[in-house]
């Protein structure tokens, strides 16, 4: 099974987006991970509509959208306006009072409803809720910016959602620190798909072709 790879755009050369998106989908990145935040349920605010607005009108390549805002219900109307069919929706459920209803919102707009949660989220805290989830994806950092680092309690978890994805019909991924060493081992383990930021693909000098390939030679093969 082809291992997926969401190149997190927020790492990206702002001052040259339209280029880095080419040459990024040149590379056959998967998706583009769009990281909108609120300065509330993260301190930070990173990508927000306008981002999501024009990437989303030149890109070929699907969007990944992680929510990190409190109650995504209130803004969900205008971030489905601006994504297409197919496209990837993430919410927290830490951040939502009824993520089920937020996510049948998503669902019945023809998009992918996906759950995000954070490391201290257990899975029998949002289990009910991956219920209607097409995706759910782990953060291995606590959320808010690139560079943060890897919390290792997550492992557990990681290894619980992968004995139960086949059970539960969900995709499973990783977001925060994915480096080459862990998609090997993860991606051998069962994760489907790894968001790529300063850790593995917004290097400096680096020509993502070949960094892609690599990644995927790796994910295959082992490291
Ligand atoms: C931030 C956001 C993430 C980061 C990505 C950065 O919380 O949700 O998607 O952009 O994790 O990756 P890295 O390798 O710099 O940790
Ligand atoms: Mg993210």
């Amino acid at each position: 099974m082809k291992v997926e790879f969401n190149a997190s755009l927020m790492c990206a050369d702002f001052g040259n987006l339209a280029k880095e998106l080419r040459l990024l989908q040149d590379a056959g990145v998967d998706s583009f991970h769009i990281d909108i935040m609120d300065g509330r349920f993260v301190d930070n605010f990173a990508m927000s509509l306008c981002d999501l607005c024009f990437i989303a009108k030149v890109a070929k390549t699907p969007l990944d959208v992680h929510l990190m805002v409190e109650h995504p219900r209130v803004h969900i109307d205008k971030i489905l306006q601006h994504v297409r069919p197919g496209d990837t929706i993430y919410i927290h459920p830490e951040s939502e009072y009824h993520p089920s209803t937020t996510l049948n919102r998503i669902l019945a707009a023809g998009m992918v409803p996906g759950i995000a949660i954070n490391p201290c989220t257990s899975i029998e805290s949002v289990y009910e809720i991956i219920h209607i989830a097409k995706k759910v994806m782990l953060m291995t950092v606590d959320p808010g910016e690139a560079g943060r680092p890897y919390l290792p309690f997550v492992e557990e978890k990681i290894k619980k959602l992968i004995h139960l994805k086949e059970q539960l019909g969900i995709k499973l991924y990783m977001d925060g620190a994915c480096n080459k060493n862990r998609i090997c081992s993860y991606a051998k383990q069962g994760v489907d798909g790894f968001v790529l930021g300063t850790s593995a693909l917004f290097l400096a000098h680096c020509n993502y072709k070949e960094k892609i390939k690599e990644l995927r030679q790796g994910a295959v093969q082992g490291c």
